[in-house]
């Protein structure tokens, strides 16, 4: 039998049933999922703002049972070279990337999957602001 190798990319910040979801979906799509996990750097790059350090994020995922390999992610562009360098046959994200990654498509299947709705790690953050808030917490 042909291994069939998947590979989705993230943050993974604060991780939530959105991030398992996902994750799980994708690797029903073959038999070994990578995991590509955005670098502090790289979320600054990219403009968002995360609690969760790369290393424990990366810890987190790791350790997700249908997770097979993690690899850092650096820059946007990375991603044809790492599909290339690690034989992957499906590229796949969370439809809210829904044609952002068409252009993967001369290199492998690229399958968008449905996002979890009503979870987010921004979501997570604004609730617990509003909790401590509520609470008068100051941290
Ligand atoms: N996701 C989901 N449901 C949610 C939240 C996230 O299915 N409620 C999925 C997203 O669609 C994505 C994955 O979980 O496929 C990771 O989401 P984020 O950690 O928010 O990553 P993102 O900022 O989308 O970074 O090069 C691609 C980028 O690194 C993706």
């Amino acid at each position: 039998m042909q291994v069939k190798k998947v590979i989705t990319y993230g943050t993974f910040d604060l991780f939530h049933i959105g991030h398992l979801r996902i994750l799980r979906g994708v690797k029903d799509l073959g038999h070994h999922l990578t995991v590509a996990i955005s670098t502090d750097k790289f979320n600054e790059i990219k403009g968002k703002k995360t609690l969760i350090p790369y290393e424990q994020r990366k810890e987190i995922v790791e350790n997700i049972k249908c997770v097979d390999q993690v690899i850092p992610e650096t820059c946007w562009e990375q991603k044809e070279n790492d599909i290339k360098i690690f034989n992957i046959d499906i590229f796949a994200m969370g439809n809210d990337w829904e044609g952002k990654f068409d252009s993967l498509k001369v290199f492998c299947e690229v399958v968008y999957l449905p996002r979890t709705s009503d979870i987010s790690s921004t979501d997570i953050k604004k609730q617990m602001d509003a909790f401590l808030k509520e609470h008068s917490i100051e941290l």
